[in-house]
């Protein structure tokens, strides 16, 4: 990447900083937990551990809630102090390439990192000149993560009217046609529930994701039938939860097996 822009970052300067912060922070977790094994034995050092994290988790939400300030002023091109549709437009395409992008830059780095360990279980195995082997298997997850995000981003722009005017929706809390700081603020703060929506209307929940949000669902629904006394519906959707479940354990077995191929 190094200093230079990309002309979509230099589109949106706010909401590209906006997703350096987040990487940054994953980054430095990622570092600082360093041997899971010694976490576990040393309570002393884990909770210290937990409490620097909070701190940061804390210093990183409020330089979001700054960058998502400048960013829905950016994007109020007329400067009304409010979105309306046709600069929200500009504004969901945005964010939603910046989000892919940053999305293939964090599994890019993962699996590097997962190349480095299995480099060194090898090597204390005394299995070593397997490096070849090891490159070519990380070059090819590379390949397959830049190709799904290239997808994904084809897809949301042949379906991009749609999806904005969803994301619009969800967004528009007080429903009056107009995006205020504050619904855009909330929308771009992780962990808030409307950050959740929003990636749902533009298509950009990850597998995990998608499968929690309908097991959410599955159970509000439940508690609705219960105190209907509909003995059918929740027979039917047992059944459904059950085959949720079943096709998540296909994926992660299919997910282990192609692990092991590649050994
Ligand atoms: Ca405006
Ligand atoms: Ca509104």
């Amino acid at each position: 990447m190094g200093n230079s822009l990309s002309p979509l970052q230099k589109e949106a300067p706010q909401l590209t900083k906006y997703f350096k912060h987040q990487a940054k922070f994953h980054k430095d977790v990622a570092g600082m937990v360093g041997n899971p094994m010694e976490l576990m034995t040393n309570p002393a050092k884990a909770q210290k551990l937990a409490e620097k994290m909070q701190r940061m988790q804390k210093a990183l939400d409020d330089k979001l809630t700054v960058k998502a300030r400048k960013s829905f002023k950016h994007h109020d091109v007329d400067d009304s102090g409010e979105l309306d549709e046709a600069e929200s437009q500009i504004f969901f395409e945005h964010y939603t390439r910046l989000y892919l992008e940053y999305t293939k830059d964090n599994g890019v780095e993962a699996a590097k990192t997962e190349s480095v360990q299995l480099m060194q279980v090898a090597k204390l195995m005394g299995e070593g000149g397997s490096s070849e082997g090891n490159k070519k298997r990380l070059e090819e997850q590379v390949n397959k993560i830049k190709k799904e995000i290239e997808a994904q981003c084809e897809e949301y722009l042949q379906d991009k009217e749609a999806r904005n005017k969803k994301a619009f929706a969800v967004i528009d809390v007080n429903g009056d046609g107009k995006l205020q700081e504050q619904e855009v603020v909330d929308a771009l703060t992780p962990g808030h529930a409307k950050n959740m929506d929003l990636r749902e209307a533009l298509g950009l929940l990850s597998k995990q994701e998608k499968l929690q949000r309908k097991m959410q669902e599955s159970a509000r629904k439940k508690q609705v039938m219960r105190a209907n006394g509909d003995v059918e519906g929740l027979k039917k959707l047992e059944e459904e939860e059950l085959e949720l479940a079943g096709n998540q354990m296909d994926d992660a077995l299919e997910q282990m097996e192609q692990g092991c191929a590649q050994q």
